[in-house]
């Protein structure tokens, strides 16, 4: 790959020239978060090699070996639910109009499932136990064969539907490539899997949610935002807006239920610190398949320098629509073209 016809997407370069470092504490001290991006080819070689993400299977089988693996990705160790030893899961890449078998072995002590979020399917294989046809989940020890037809195209994910497995790493993304030619044009593509990742086991998160639902939100209105208020808006303007709040019973910091005090957020499994790292041509068309995989977080997200048009949602192709930022909510997908015209380095920020 020759030095000046590539870049690589990486979170080494910030905007605004904060060093990392200090950028990513001081995003995750506000109890919001993270960033990664697209960069010069200089850098490549150096973060290259620990930061490509998840691999990718395709073909028309596929196993799939779930199994606890321990992880750092905070400086101390934790375990990790993982998939064919890989966290985010492998990226499963079909075809339209294929059959496939995915068979799916359960290495944990607990029961297992995968539902395929987003895929159209016989309700035997959608692998929500209890609620899918003759489907009680993977007993430990056990390999559950699906088998389904793939009878749409887009950008979709799977994840565990047992216990907090997702949340301790079981989700991938799926792409289906279709049996038409895409009407979308594109040089190359990338999943962009954003997750929130916590050391903490989810069982003592859930149990500190039940006792105190603002246990993670260290942000709270205080005296001084009171005497502030008052200052800038006046008494009475003030006091109109507590007491709406008040009535409603909801706090206006309350954006999340677990927050940057317990989470590091992650991009295809690659933290801030880090950095995911993705290649690409001075002026190709990059398409980037935007997944929300993460338990509980709303990202904002954007490239500073660079316009998104969003080409799919969910799957499902839209209307071009060029935006500078996307939200994109729990378990969402957006797939984005993006051309960047020069060899500088781009962040994909995720907030
Ligand atoms: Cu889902």
């Amino acid at each position: 790959m020759s030095e000046d016809s590539n870049s690589l997407i990486s979170a080494a370069c910030q905007p605004q020239n904060i060093s990392r470092r200090r950028f990513v504490l001081g995003v995750a001290g506000s109890s919001l978060l993270a960033g990664l991006g697209f960069t010069p080819s200089i850098l490549h070689a150096a973060v290259q090699q620990a930061q490509t993400g998840q691999p990718t299977l395709s073909g028309k089988v596929f196993d799939l070996n779930i199994a606890e693996q321990a992880v750092n990705f905070t400086g101390s160790g934790a375990i990790a639910t993982t998939v064919n030893g890989s966290l985010p899961a492998p990226t499963l890449r079909f075809k339209e109009g294929d059959t496939v078998t995915l068979r799916v072995t359960n290495h944990l002590k607990q029961t297992t499932s995968i539902h395929w979020h987003g895929l159209i399917l016989p309700s035997g294989m959608d692998g929500v136990p209890g609620i899918s046809n003759n489907f009680n989940g993977i007993a430990p020890g056990e390999t559950f064969v699906y088998q389904f037809k793939l009878v749409q195209s887009g950008t979709y994910w799977y994840h565990s539907h047992s216990g907090f497995q997702e949340q301790t790493g079981l989700y991938g993304s799926i792409v289906v490539d279709p049996a038409e030619p895409d009407p979308v044009a594109f040089d190359r593509d990338y999943v962009v899997m954003l997750s929130d990742w916590s050391d903490e086991d989810p069982n003592d998160i859930y149990a500190k949610l039940k006792k105190l639902s603002h246990y993670y939100n260290v942000k709270q209105r205080s005296h001084s935002d009171l005497m502030a208020d008052i200052k800038n808006k006046g008494f009475s303007a003030t006091w109109a807006e507590r007491s709406m709040w008040s009535q409603m019973r909801m706090s206006q910091r309350d954006l999340s239920d677990v927050t940057g005090y317990t989470y590091t957020y992650l991009m295809n499994g690659v933290t801030p610190a880090d950095g995911w790292v993705g290649l690409f041509k001075r002026g190709e068309k990059v398409r980037l398949r935007l997944v929300n995989g993460s338990a509980m977080s709303f990202f904002d997200l954007r490239i500073p320098g660079l316009m998104m048009t969003v080409v799919a949602a969910d799957g499902q192709n839209v209307e071009p629509v060029t935006v500078q930022e996307i939200r994109l909510g729990v378990a969402e997908t957006y797939d984005v073209i993006v051309e960047p015209s020069d060899d500088s380095a781009y962040t994909i920020f995720a907030q």
